[in-house]
């Protein structure tokens, strides 16, 4: 894992080196089997988590593997980590004490899964796969998700930690329960955030060495939600979205946000007009800033983009917001996204 340091140092290189396509043949899109082991692929996520997820990942794209395996196998390294408040197991409860996770799964050819709202289960993103593989829905919710859950096999258990459960009880001493939509200060986001600015939810996408597009996102939410509350992460086209012809994006942040905007999607379709992936993130940034202009000051929203031929974008309200990069080249890549304000949360 690089310093913060390091990665500070690198990331004056980042915006540059990934906004432009990296691969020699930035439009030439590998065809099918057209490249042998991992030669072409990449993988790229939120966060500074994104480091450690992205190995996980690329142990099955190095060897050739598709990459809807891999982002599933690299979304379940952070829903693993229980010091990780804000994803899987560990993951800050809602404001009434429930731990309720959100993911889902998209795959390039447009199959796509996800759980909404659902408890004691920790891996999330396996039961999204599960839910686009073996029912003929794409979203399932709550105590349905749940059910489902059981009946795959999948193994419950209490998803409180000691620690999140010790920062609830921290929270209720101060706590203001209302509403989100009533309540755009930078504190009462910074709260929502569990006061923990460099963990988040993870967004995944890949492109595998057939050029096979794949994303997964999953995160437990924001602390002290409304029991019930869903975000962006689960809904396909706000917190994930990939098309094969054209390329992925996800986000992390404030979820109602992304979904007000269809942040996702729109960047995809930014990209299929043209737009390379970082003006693609740009411009869905500009949107949701252009219409809270005094709420976009205090909260975060970033987006992350992979175009079809390799190619990222990277883009945030915030500063703050770093994204991991790997492929054959370099397997630890960790870049500071750009930012329309010079404040951060950190
Ligand atoms: C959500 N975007 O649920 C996710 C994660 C989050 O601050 O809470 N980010 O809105």
């Amino acid at each position: 894992m690089p310093s913060r340091r390091d990665f500070l140092k690198t990331s004056m290189l980042a915006a540059g080196a990934l906004a432009a396509p990296r691969f020699a043949a930035a439009t030439a899109v590998p065809s099918k089997g057209a490249l042998p082991g991992a030669e072409g692929a990449r993988v790229i996520s939120t966060w500074d988590f994104g480091v450690p997820a992205n190995r996980a990942a690329w142990t099955v794209l190095a060897r050739g593997g598709n990459a809807l395996d891999a982002v599933e196998q690299g979304a379940q390294v952070p829903e693993s980590d229980l010091a990780n408040h804000s994803v899987g197991k560990g993951g800050y409860p809602d404001r009434d004490g429930h731990v309720t996770l959100d993911a889902s799964i998209m795959d390039g050819d447009g199959r796509c899964g996800a759980v909404a709202c659902l408890e004691n289960i920790a891996h999330p993103i396996r039961v999204a796969r599960r839910v686009m593989e073996a029912t003929p829905h794409v979203l399932l919710v709550g105590d349905g998700a749940l059910q489902f859950a059981r009946e795959q096999g999948f193994h419950e258990e209490n998803l409180l930690t000691p620690e999140a459960e010790k920062a609830w009880h921290e929270w209720l001493r101060s706590a203001k329960h209302r509403p989100v939509a009533n309540s755009e200060n930078a504190d009462y986001h910074r709260s929502l955030r569990g006061g923990h600015d460099n963990h988040d939810t993870i967004g995944m996408l890949a492109v595998d060495a057939h050029g096979h597009l794949a994303g997964a996102c999953t995160t437990s939410g924001m602390a002290w939600k409304m029991h019930g509350r869903v975000g962006d992460s689960p809904i396909i086209g706000a917190g994930l979205y990939v098309d094969g012809e054209v390329g992925g994006a996800t986000s992390t942040g404030v979820g109602e946000e992304v979904i007000r905007n269809a942040g996702s999607f729109l960047v995809v379709e930014l990209m299929r007009q043209g737009r390379s992936p970082q003006e693609a993130c740009e411009e869905a940034v500009r949107r949701i800033v252009k219409k809270r202009p005094d709420g976009a000051k205090e909260m975060q929203v970033g987006f992350l983009a992979l175009r079809r031929d390799g190619a990222v974008g990277a883009h945030a309200i915030q500063r703050g917001f770093t994204y991991a990069v790997c492929d054959a080249t370099k397997q630890d890549g960790l870049f500071a996204s750009p930012s329309v304000y010079a404040t951060s949360f950190s």
